[in-house]
C-alpha cells in the first residue's frame, strides 16, 4: 500500500494541484476526504486541526512527514520523486515557472477562497449577486496579466511543449473561472492551453468529478 494520503476535497483547487502533480508522476496514494461544508466544515474539527492548524486543505502525508501548502507539497515531491520534474532545473525556465505559478496560487486563488466567500456572506452581509461580482472581479484582473504573460511563453503548455507547475495550477483556476460563469472571451490563450491540457489523462483524472467524494 502507498504511503502516501491525500487529505483534500473534490472541489478544493488547491488539493485539485495536487491531484494533478501525483498523478503527472504516477504516485500511488490514498484519498481522504475532508469536507469542507459537512458538519461546519471538517476542516476545522481538532483531528484536522492536528494536521494542518490553518484548517485548510491539501494536507499530504507521506509516511511520518506531514506537509501543507500546495506548491510546498509540489515542491517536496520534485526532490523527493524527480522522475518527472514539474518545476524545471534550468534557472531561467525555473524561476518564470514558479512565478507563473504564484501568478495564479497567490495572487488569484486566495481572494476566491471558501472562508473569504463565507466572510463576505455572514460579516460584510454581500448579496449573492455581490459576491459573484467579486469572484469574477479577481479571476478576471489576474486571468488579464496572465493571458498576456502566457501569450508570450506558452507553446503548447503554459511554457513551451512541457508541462510544468503553472499548468498544473491553471486547470484548477479555470474549473473555478467556469463554476462562477467568467467570461472567458477575452482570454484565448488561457482558453487554448487548458483544452490541450484537458486531454491528458493526469489531469482527466485529477478532474473533481472524477473524484470518490464529488455529490
Ligand atoms: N495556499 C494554500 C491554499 C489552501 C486553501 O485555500 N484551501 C481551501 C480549498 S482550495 C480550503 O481548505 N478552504 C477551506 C476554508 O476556506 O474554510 C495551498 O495552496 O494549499
Amino acid at each position: 500500500m502507498s504511503s502516501l494520503i491525500l487529505y483534500g476535497y473534490w472541489r478544493s483547487s488547491a488539493a485539485y494541484r495536487v491531484r494533478i502533480a501525483l498523478n503527472l508522476k504516477r504516485l500511488d496514494y490514498e484519498q481522504r476526504s475532508v469536507h469542507l461544508i459537512k458538519h461546519g466544515g471538517e476542516q476545522h474539527s481538532a483531528t484536522f486541526q492536528r494536521l494542518n492548524p490553518s484548517e485548510l486543505v491539501p494536507v499530504l502525508m507521506d509516511g511520518d512527514v506531514c506537509l501543507n501548502q500546495s506548491l510546498a507539497i509540489i515542491d517536496y515531491l520534485d526532490e523527493q520523486y524527480p522522475e518527472v520534474l514539474l518545476t524545471p532545473s534550468d534557472p531561467k525556465t525555473r524561476y518564470l515557472v514558479k512565478a507563473l505559478a504564484q501568478d495564479i496560487a497567490v495572487d488569484i486563488h486566495p481572494l476566491n477562497n471558501l472562508r473569504v466567500l463565507q466572510y463576505l456572506t455572514n460579516e460584510a452581509q454581500l448579496s449573492e449577486s455581490a459576491k459573484g461580482e467579486w469572484y469574477r472581479h479577481w479571476i478576471e484582473t489576474g486571468f488579464s496579466a496572465l493571458e498576456k504573460k502566457l501569450a508570450q511563453t506558452s507553446g503548447e503548455y503554459c511554457v513551451g511543449d512541457e508541462i510544468s507547475l503553472v499548468d498544473v495550477c491553471l486547470v484548477p483556476q479555470m474549473y473555478n473561472a467556469e463554476r462562477f460563469n467568467v467570461n472567458l472571451d477575452p482570454f484565448p490563450t488561457i482558453r487554448r492551453v487548458t483544452s490541450s491540457l484537458r486531454l491528458h489523462p493526469a489531469f482527466i483524472n485529477a478532474a473533481p468529478e472524477q473524484q470518490p467524494d464529488a455529490v
